[in-house]
C-alpha cells in the first residue's frame, strides 16, 4: 500500500501540468479531494500548473470553482481522477487525453483503471486518503488552510458531520489535523447544513407519502413532476434521502428519482448490506450506501422486492 502511495508522490512531483477530475454529480467530498489537492499541489509546488475540472453545483461552489481549460493542456498532463469508482461516471471525459492517469478511491474496487490505482475502502472519504498521503510525504505534500478547509469538508460530507459511514479512529485525528488550521468550520457545517424553503417543502412530503414494506424497506418517488413543482434541482433532492433514515422499523430506505433517461436509485441502510441489490440493478457502492439504474417506473418493484429479499 505505501509502494502505490510513493507511486504517486514521484508521479505529482515528476509532472508539471496536473488535471484532477472527479465524479458527475459531485458531492462534498468529490469536490473537497479535488480541489484539496489542486491547493496541496499549488502550495508545494508553485511552478506546476494545476487544473480542477468538472460541471459545478451552484450550492456547492463555496469549496472552489472549477477551470474551463482547452484539449491541449491535457497533451503532458497528469491526470488524477478522485472519488470516482467506474470510467463512466468520471466527470469530463478528457481524462482519456492527459499522458498518465492516477486513480484514488474510497469505494469498493469494481472497476479498476488508471496506470497507477490507490483504492482503499477502509477511508471515510477520499479527501481522508488524500490527507493520508500528505502526511505520509511531508516534505513532498504540504497542507494549508485552503486545503484543508476542502478536506475537511469532503469528511464530513461523506461522514454526514461525523454520524454515518466509515469513521475510525484515523478519521478523527486527521479532521484534528485539519482543524488546527485556521479555516472556520462552523462556517462549511452552516453551508452544507442550509436547506431551501423549497428543500424543505419536499422533506415534508417525503415524511407523509412515503411507502414502507413490512421487512422494514422504506422508499418515495421522485417523478419529474414532482421535482418542478418543488422547483428543485435533482441533486438537491437526492441529497434529502436521509430523510427516511431515522424512522424505527426502517432497515433500508431508497429514493426514486426520474431522470430524461432513466431512473436513478439511491439506496441507504442501517446495517443490511445492498451493494449487491445494487449492482443487479446496473448499479453499485459501498455496503450502506449504494446507487442503481433503471429503464421505466415498472422496474420499482422489483428492486424493491430485492431489497425485501436481502432483509433479515
Ligand atoms: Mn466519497
Amino acid at each position: 500500500m505505501d509502494d502505490i502511495k510513493k507511486e504517486i508522490v514521484e508521479a505529482i512531483k515528476q509532472y508539471s501540468t496536473i488535471i484532477i477530475h472527479r465524479h458527475l454529480n459531485p458531492d462534498p467530498d468529490a469536490l473537497g479531494s479535488q480541489i484539496g489537492l489542486l491547493h496541496v499541489i499549488k502550495h508545494s509546488y508553485p511552478s506546476k500548473v494545476v487544473h480542477a475540472v468538472g460541471e459545478e453545483v451552484g450550492r456547492l461552489q463555496f469549496i472552489g470553482r472549477m477551470d474551463v481549460i482547452p484539449d491541449d493542456v491535457y497533451r503532458d498532463a497528469l491526470v488524477v481522477v478522485c472519488d470516482t469508482a467506474n470510467l463512466s461516471r468520471i466527470s469530463d471525459s478528457r481524462y482519456k487525453m492527459g499522458k498518465r492517469l492516477i486513480k484514488i478511491d474510497h469505494h469498493p474496487d469494481q472497476e479498476s483503471f488508471g496506470d497507477l490505482s490507490w483504492v482503499d475502502p477502509s477511508f471515510s472519504s477520499a479527501s481522508e486518503m488524500l490527507v493520508d498521503l500528505c502526511l505520509g510525504f511531508p516534505d513532498d505534500l504540504k497542507l494549508n488552510k485552503e486545503a484543508a478547509r476542502a478536506f475537511y469538508t469532503g469528511i464530513i460530507g461523506d461522514t454526514g458531520n461525523f454520524q454515518k459511514g466509515k469513521i475510525s479512529p484515523g478519521t478523527l485525528e486527521i479532521a484534528s489535523i485539519l482543524r488546527s488550521y485556521n479555516f472556520q468550520p462552523e462556517r462549511i457545517h452552516n453551508f452544507l447544513n442550509i436547506k431551501t424553503k423549497h428543500s424543505s417543502h419536499l422533506q415534508r412530503d417525503i415524511m407523509m407519502s412515503y411507502k414502507r414494506t413490512d421487512k422494514g424497506v422504506a422508499y418515495f418517488v421522485m417523478t419529474e413532476e414532482m421535482l418542478s413543482k418543488y422547483d428543485i434541482d435533482r441533486t438537491e433532492a437526492s441529497n434529502l434521502i436521509n430523510t427516511l433514515s431515522g424512522l424505527k422499523g426502517v432497515r433500508i430506505w431508497v429514493f426514486f428519482i426520474e431522470y430524461p433517461e432513466e431512473i436513478r436509485v439511491r439506496i441507504r441502510s442501517r446495517n443490511t448490506p445492498i451493494d449487491s441489490v445494487a449492482r443487479m440493478f446496473n448499479g453499485g457502492g459501498h455496503p450502506f450506501a449504494s446507487g442503481a439504474n433503471i429503464p421505466t417506473w415498472e422496474a420499482v418493484d422489483q428492486v424493491i422486492h430485492a431489497l425485501n429479499q436481502v432483509c433479515p
